[in-house]
């Protein structure tokens, strides 16, 4: 191998000092377009974005309007997430939104969407009563409790990304 000439090692310094700008550069845009992006209708929270759509669907509807747009429907794993979630339903003045867990395999126990059991739940007080036994898909109202609800009901659609 070659050794590295000064001239060199000067050159690579320089090619080193401009990518650290276009870094810079890149993440301030980023960060710009982050807040664009979230304004008014989204949430950042940890890795996760949440974002509402601003108009009602029945579950089926609006779990594939969740996955066509590359996303999936809510799925609040912690009390940070579920506040998130709570901020857009409160915000958007169009009542409860629908989470992505069902109940479908088995009445009264509620999965995510693979069949995985909850790690986190922020059922209403008397949830999920699955009311006139019809009630297998959930909803997070404006004060962050859940309550099980009927699938074809139409509810705010809010996607997790
Ligand atoms: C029943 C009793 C109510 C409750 C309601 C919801 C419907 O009407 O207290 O709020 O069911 O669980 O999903
Ligand atoms: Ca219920």
């Amino acid at each position: 191998t070659v050794p590295l000439s000064p001239a060199d090692i000067s050159a690579l310094w320089q090619q080193l000092e401009a990518l650290q700008g276009q870094i810079r550069r890149l993440q301030g845009a980023f960060l710009q377009y982050k807040k664009v992006e979230l304004y008014p209708n989204g949430r950042d929270v940890g890795q996760k974005v949440f974002k509402t759509a601003g108009f009602v669907k029945r579950f089926q509807e609006a779990e594939q309007m969740c996955a066509q747009a590359g996303g999936q429907l809510p799925s609040p794993r912690s009390a940070a997430e579920n506040y998130a979630l709570q901020q857009l339903v409160e915000a958007e003045n169009s009542g409860a939104a629908f989470l992505s867990m069902t109940d479908f395999w088995m009445e009264g126990r509620f999965t995510y969407p693979e069949g995985v059991p909850l790690v986190y739940s922020n059922w209403a007080p008397g949830e999920p009563n699955d009311d006139s036994g019809r009630e297998d898909c959930a909803e997070i109202m404006a004060n962050g409790k859940w309550n099980d609800v009927p699938c074809g009901a139409k509810r705010l659609v809010i996607c997790e990304f």
